[in-house]
């Protein structure tokens, strides 16, 4: 499978969002759980930053991207929740930054949950969050790799109880699980933008 993809733009808030009009997907997620190295790794190249320090992405990055049998979209690698260094204003930062992307009702999003951590709070809160928003949302386990084969069967029964439907769990480190969720961004992508909610 060819896939092209080149980074667009980094925005602070919604006056830097990409003006054209993509069909968008965006990963939401923990600070830590796997964002940008999951975007590499579907992409295939290192087009966004990662750290093992959370906290690394600060700003909503654009990539376009063009992948075989699916519209050309942009991929949109958010800051992730729940990370404390910085402090209060930080937070609010994120938080006005994640609100500002919603509200303006761009598009898809993938839910990023830590395999070894099914049913979080904060993850549980995010996941309503965008359903009561009316945020077509699917839920992805990151870091399989890290799990015995007894642990993926409990965790992802877990997963998918808790949030009520199928969770395609993946590995942004062996590959794992990246081809399914081709097919399910295919088939996200698909579907109809949904329409902004009020808060
Ligand atoms: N073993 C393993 N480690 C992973 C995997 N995906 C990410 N990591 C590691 O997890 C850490 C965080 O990865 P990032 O991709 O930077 O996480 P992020 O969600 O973008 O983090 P923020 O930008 O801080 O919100 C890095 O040390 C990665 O190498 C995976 O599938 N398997
Ligand atoms: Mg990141």
């Amino acid at each position: 499978m060819r896939i092209t993809s080149e980074f667009v733009t980094s925005a602070a808030a919604a006056a830097g969002f990409p003006k054209e009009r993509l069909p968008e997907l965006a990963m939401v997620g923990r600070s830590n759980v796997g964002k940008s190295s999951l975007i590499n790794a579907l992409l295939r190249r290192p087009l966004a930053r990662t750290s093992a320090a959370p906290g690394k992405t600060r700003l909503a990055n654009f990539f376009r991207v063009q992948a075989p049998g699916i519209p050309p979209f942009f991929l949109v690698d958010l800051p992730g929740y729940g990370y404390a260094r910085g402090g209060q204003a930080a937070r609010e930062t994120f938080d006005r930054l994640a609100a500002d992307y919603f509200a303006a009702g761009r598009g898809a999003t993938l839910l990023l949950v830590d395999s070894r951590h099914p049913g979080l709070d904060p993850d549980v809160g995010a996941w309503m969050w965008l359903v009561d928003h009316g945020v077509t949302c699917r839920v992805v386990a990151t870091k399989v790799d890290k799990l015995t084969q007894a642990e993926r069967r409990r965790h992802l029964a877990e997963l998918e109880r808790r949030y009520s439907g199928p969770v395609t769990a993946v590995s942004a480190q062996t590959g794992e699980g990246l081809e399914a969720l081709w097919t399910q961004i295919a088939r996200l992508l698909q579907q109809p933008p949904t329409a902004p909610t009020a808060p």
